[in-house]
């Protein structure tokens, strides 16, 4: 009797603790102490009503003030913070240049994770650059070679194709070699300083892909 009643106890916890595997993916369903169940949170960043690729979104435990993680929008304009303890998250958006929030939108804002579900959040963004656009092309060529502008004059260099180029000084060192990997990712500089400045791709300065800048 005692053997039975054991043999039953011991089919009980075999069944409970398969439920708790299929139920929440813990690797060992005896575990006495399993790992919380997890979400998913997706945010989107638009800016104008299209996807703004390039935006730096950073995650917060609710109320923190350092965040969790980082990551940077991709052409989609979004990114996905995976593996959250069910919860409330806050996310917070990282103004590009030439980027301000549109009107009644809020930088920070707090999110509701669901284990086994992704939860979203979106934030709207207004493009207000008023500067020189200049396009880093597939084709090896920047659209603008030779840009003359005036002091304070701010330029902003997209990728308007796939391949990733760069925007490199060329023996100066008035900006940082900004990589612009991905469809539609941005690099902006002001320029405050009359001279001249050279700058090429680097993946494609052999077949001629440069630049200049003039401010007068
Ligand atoms: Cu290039």
């Amino acid at each position: 009797m005692a053997a039975f009643l054991r043999s039953n106890l011991f089919l009980a916890l075999a069944v409970a603790g398969a439920f708790a595997f299929a139920a929440c993916g813990d690797d060992d369903p005896m575990d006495p102490d399993p790992e919380p169940m997890t979400g998913s949170l997706t945010v989107n960043v638009n800016a104008d009503g299209s996807a703004a690729s390039g935006v730096t979104v950073n995650l917060f435990p609710s109320g923190g003030t350092t965040a969790t993680t980082s990551l940077v929008t991709g052409n989609d304009g979004a990114v996905t913070f995976a593996n959250l303890d069910a919860g409330t998250w806050d996310v917070e958006v990282e103004l590009p240049d030439g980027f301000e929030l549109d009107t009644g939108e809020q930088a920070r804002k707090s999110a509701s994770v669901v284990a086994g579900q992704t939860a979203t959040a979106t934030f709207a963004l207004v493009d207000t650059f008023d500067g020189e656009l200049i396009m880093a092309q597939d084709n090896l060529t920047f659209s603008e070679t030779s840009l003359t502008i005036s002091a304070g004059t701010a330029v902003r260099w997209v990728n308007s194709g796939v391949m990733l180029h760069t925007v490199t000084p060329d023996g100066h060192s008035e900006w940082t070699s900004a990589s612009l990997a991905n469809s539609g990712d941005r690099f902006t500089h002001t320029f405050n300083t009359p001279g001249t400045y050279a700058y090429f791709c680097q993946p494609h300065q052999g077949q001629g892909m440069t630049g200049t800048i003039i401010v007068q």
